[in-house]
């Protein structure tokens, strides 16, 4: 009797939980096939030049789906003004392929994205057509930047000991780098107001290389100020060296004399114990 009451009251409960398993499995179900989109923005480059075109590849992915979908992709700029429909009709094929991914790539115009120089967070909308909602979002940030215009210089002397002496060539190489030019220019370079040559400098970024040769009449620091002017003669950048010009001793002589007082001063040991040998030597001789 006992026996089959505890039985009775085991099948009670694996009847109730099973109830209730069943009284969740449709809700379960309907949860799993919830459909789910999800959006990333990846820009080209880290910053652009002002009236840059970006690139924005966009990755769509979506999960769960039963029926097909017509999307749009709209961008809201900080205060949430939408700037730009990058697609009007994005087609899901989710009555067929119910989890899928599709890669796009657009062109950001540049008289909304980089205008002027600074940097602006941008939200990317993943909106479903029919319903007017939007199923999924990604940010993304555009810098617009300054051109950039920099010289750097390093010197050769004709003997090419590093040395430069007095009317001796030397040979000042220019190397001028650029980035964020956002328009082709030929600028001029000038040595301390002397012409040197013309630089083209294309839009992006670049690099050149000009040389300078001169010569010093007099021995001391000296100072070259190499300077880049647009055409309006504004200095876009510059860049001052300083080289020092001293005469080498030649005289060979007075250079081996120096030399050996030098060899003496240095090794006074071993000539005192040389001069204390050739001694001996000499008194062991006169002794003999
Ligand atoms: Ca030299």
């Amino acid at each position: 009797m006992h026996r089959g009451a505890g039985k009775a009251l085991r099948y009670k409960r694996l009847s109730a939980a099973l109830a209730l398993i069943l009284a969740l499995a449709p809700l379960l179900a309907v949860l799993a096939a919830t459909p789910t989109f999800t959006v990333t923005a990846t820009l080209d480059k880290p910053a652009y030049y002002v009236g840059e075109t970006p690139t924005l590849t966009v990755d769509i992915e979506w999960s769960d789906l039963s029926q097909n979908y017509t999307m749009k992709l709209v961008v809201l700029n900080s205060t949430g003004g939408e700037v730009a429909t990058l697609d009007s009709a994005i087609e899901i094929p989710g009555a067929t392929t119910a989890e899928g991914s599709t890669t796009k790539t657009y062109s950001l115009t540049a008289s909304i994205f980089t205008a002027e120089v600074g940097e602006e967070t941008y939200e990317l909308r993943l909106i479903d057509t029919s319903s007017g909602l939007s199923v999924a979002s990604a940010s993304f940030t555009v810098r617009v930047k300054n051109e950039e215009i920099t010289i750097n210089v390093a010197w050769e002397d004709a003997s090419g000991d590093r040395l430069v002496e007095p009317y001796e060539t030397v040979e000042f190489k220019v190397f001028i780098t650029w980035t964020f030019v956002n328009s082709s220019k030929t600028l001029a370079l000038y040595a301390d107001g002397q012409f040197v040559d013309n630089v083209d400098v294309s839009a992006g970024s670049g690099s050149a290389q000009k040389s300078y040769y001169t010569t010093f009449d007099s021995e001391g620091t000296h100072s070259i100020t190499f300077r880049l002017e647009d055409s309006s003669g504004k200095v876009v950048a510059q860049k001052a060296v300083a080289v020092t010009v001293s005469r080498k001793i030649t005289e060979k002589g007075a250079s081996i004399i120096e030399q050996g007082i030098a060899w003496v001063k240095q090794n006074a040991i071993v000539v005192i114990i040389l001069l204390g040998l050739v001694l001996i030597v000499l008194i062991v001789m006169r002794h003999r």
